[in-house]
């Protein structure tokens, strides 16, 4: 029976949760990238392969890019984009001469996931990421003071910030601006908020379907790449999954997934399917799109989420939230029987829990709350194994 491959994020020599953590959890392989090469520079084989051998020599194997960024001059088609998009098509080929199989990407405009609290508090005394809605839109009214932002929300949102705002300690105000400016995972470097506003600035002109437009050329230009050379594209969604801070978001809900798959029809066009980002929206049935989607699914993430009635949310137990995970699980493995293949997956996030409470570590990677869900879906998938004969 074909059973999932099972495998954690690994940072890099840099990431305090070692090789040997990883396989102590029970991991057959990591994903990483090489977090050392500028975006939009070429991978070289040499670099690749140093750190498939740094993994290899501790008995796992690394099959999975997470990530090969996409460059914003791409996603905006402005600037050295052509010279990008060739860099790009490079990296596929160098990444699939080294034997690398899938390669996660996303497509979110100048920050890849945003949270407002990186510690918040369970009843249990570990702590998760959250997403609070009305602390989101005072960072954005008053702490990053966006021109315009006011004509995104309704007025009874914005009153209701403003008295969370005005409650806010000038700590707390400074750890929320912090976690908002967290910038891209992985990167130790965060931004100003005259950058990021900045940053912003270069979407002024872009809106969803541009947006959209630019996500389907780069995949029409490396989609034919990726099958010649053997590789699967799995792009990520946005997560959040909806539009923030101005910034059109194009990869939330089954519709979006259909229309990216249909611009550049091809096995190698898939999906990281994160159930963690899709399940952030009540609209998404995650199992339903699992089922859905199945034949193009590369990578998955399992994480669950917890939503709250005003749209905040949190990342709950993997077992726990509001995603029916057994159902995710059970859909899965029919998929892998049918394909006749082992997809990888990891556990996306964990709980900061037990001795990790004193550690830092990348939000949500730490060793023990990941090990921990790890552990639960393994068990799950099983035993549903088990059951399915
Ligand atoms: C990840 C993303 O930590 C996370 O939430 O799921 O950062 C993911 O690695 C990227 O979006 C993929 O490009
Ligand atoms: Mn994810």
């Amino acid at each position: 029976m074909y059973l999932m491959e099972q495998t954690m994020r690994w940072y890099g020599p840099e990431d305090p949760v070692t090789l040997w953590h990883i396989r102590q959890a029970g991991c057959t392989g990591v994903v990483t990238a090489l977090h050392h090469i500028e975006y939009g520079d070429v991978w070289p084989v040499s670099e690749i392969e140093k750190r498939k051998k740094q993994i290899e020599a501790v008995g796992m194997t690394w099959t999975v890019v997470e990530s090969l960024p996409v460059h914003e001059d791409i996603k905006r088609q402005s600037g050295k984009w052509k010279k990008q998009l060739e860099n790009y098509k490079t990296s596929l080929r160098n990444l699939a001469q080294c034997g690398l199989k899938v390669i996660t990407y996303n497509f979110m405009p100048v920050l890849d996931w945003l949270r407002t609290d990186t510690a918040f508090p369970l009843l249990d005394g570990s702590r998760t990421l959250r997403f609070d809605r009305s602390a989101f839109i005072a960072f954005d009214l008053f702490l990053l003071k966006r021109p315009g932002a006011e004509k995104d929300y309704p007025s009874a949102d914005i009153a209701a910030a403003k008295a969370k705002f005005d409650r806010m300690t000038n700590e707390f105000k400074r750890v929320l601006y912090e976690n908002m400016l967290l910038g891209l995972p992985g990167d130790d470097e965060s931004f100003t908020a005259s950058e990021v506003l900045e940053a912003l600035d270069g979407y002024a002109n872009i809106g969803p379907r541009e947006l959209k437009k630019h996500l389907f050329d780069f995949l029409k230009e490396v989609v034919p790449v990726a099958e010649e050379v053997g590789l699967g594209m799995a792009i990520h969604p946005d997560d959040p999954p909806f539009p923030v801070l101005g910034l059109p978001r194009v990869v939330c809900t089954e519709k979006d997934v259909e229309e990216l798959l249909a611009a550049a029809p091809s096995p190698a066009n898939g999906l990281c399917f994160c159930t963690g980002s899709y399940g952030s929206r009540p609209d998404n049935n995650v199992a339903e799109m699992v089922k859905k989607f199945g034949d193009h699914i590369h990578f998955l993430h399992l994480r669950n989420t917890k939503l709250e009635p005003d749209g905040s949310f949190h990342e709950a137990d993997h077992l726990g939230g509001d995603t029916d995970m057994p159902a995710v699980v059970k859909e899965v493995l029919a998929i892998m029987q049918r394909r006749k293949l082992s997809i990888p997956m990891r556990p996306d996030h964990g709980h900061q829990m037990l001795d990790d409470l004193d550690k830092k570590t990348y939000p949500g990677y730490s060793a023990i709350g990941r090990l921990r869900g790890l552990a639960e879906l393994r068990g799950l998938e099983k035993g549903l194994a088990y059951a399915m004969g």
